[in-house]
């Protein structure tokens, strides 16, 4: 009798974010492990419909949610209504997040302040509120998405790296607090991935282009099904004493220097 650790059938996992990009593709990592999947959107009604219509064409079980993150007020109501309606939330995926490119010394105060709000406030709101059923039912998976900016700062993305340097902190705080209730928080870094976020300064021949490309190991971008294993992985029952983790799922940037244009 062989037992799948990696199995989720009877889950439910909230997804933030979830409507396109590296949170579709973890969700759907999530979806096929057997999750039931809430997909969250704050943009407009009909994108989140067509990604839930998508998700279900894949023969997965969706439901969709629109509601901004940043906003407890509406965070509470949604999270209440998603748990009488599906089902409670077992699984937490704090992917929503944005990004502004603008040098610090230019930077508005308030574009700095915005990055903050939705990439390290709204894990904090949303996790903060799903937590409290998972601390009753004394189980519950929480992963905050972090980046390649949680370790190494990069031009015109101080804000950025601000709020993921934070979250990486912020990951290893709730596991120091919530641990003891059998809930297991960690993080998934992900390098440089193929995403409507990194397109712009991933066109052929754009210097940040050909640099990626010779900074990662691996020699590539990233593509978004690269993080089902890891997000698969820290929502499942093979990772019930890993907490506090950030695993960097980023072709091997992390682990070394570089190399110049001359070595193969
Ligand atoms: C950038 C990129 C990065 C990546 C990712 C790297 O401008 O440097 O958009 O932020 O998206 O976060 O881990």
């Amino acid at each position: 009798m062989s037992i799948n650790l990696f199995d989720l059938t009877g889950k439910v996992a909230l997804i933030t974010g979830g409507t396109h990009g590296l949170g579709q593709a973890m969700a759907i990592g999530l979806g096929k492990a057997g999750a039931t999947l809430i997909i969250n959107g704050a943009s407009s009604q009909e994108k989140l419909d067509n990604a839930v219509a998508e998700y279900k064409s894949l023969g997965l079980s969706a439901h969709g949610y629109l509601f901004d993150v940043t906003d407890e007020a509406q965070v509470i109501k949604n999270i209440s209504n998603i748990e009488k309606e599906v089902g409670v939330i077992d699984i937490l995926v704090n992917n929503a997040g944005i990004i502004k490119r603008t040098p610090l010394e230019e930077m508005e105060v308030a574009d700095f302040e915005q990055v903050l709000k939705v990439d390290l406030v709204s894990p904090f709101i949303v996790s903060k509120h799903v937590v409290k059923g998972m601390i009753t039912r004394k189980e519950g998976k929480i992963i905050n998405i972090c980046s390649m900016m949680s370790e190494l700062g990069r031009n015109t993305v101080g804000a950025y790296a601000a709020a993921k340097g934070g979250l990486k902190m912020l990951t290893r705080n709730m596991a120091t607090e919530w641990a003891k209730h059998n809930i297991q928080i960690n993080g998934i870094g992900p390098g440089y991935f193929a995403t409507s976020q990194t397109a712009p300064i991933r066109v052929d021949g754009h210097p940040f282009n050909d640099f990626i490309v010779g900074r990662t190991p691996a020699g590539r971008w990233g593509d978004p099904d690269d993080l089902q294993g890891a997000a698969v992985f820290l929502s499942s029952k093979a990772s019930n004493f890993v907490n506090g983790q950030i695993i960097y799922v980023d072709g091997g940037i992390l682990a070394t220097i570089g190399k110049p244009s001359n070595e193969d």
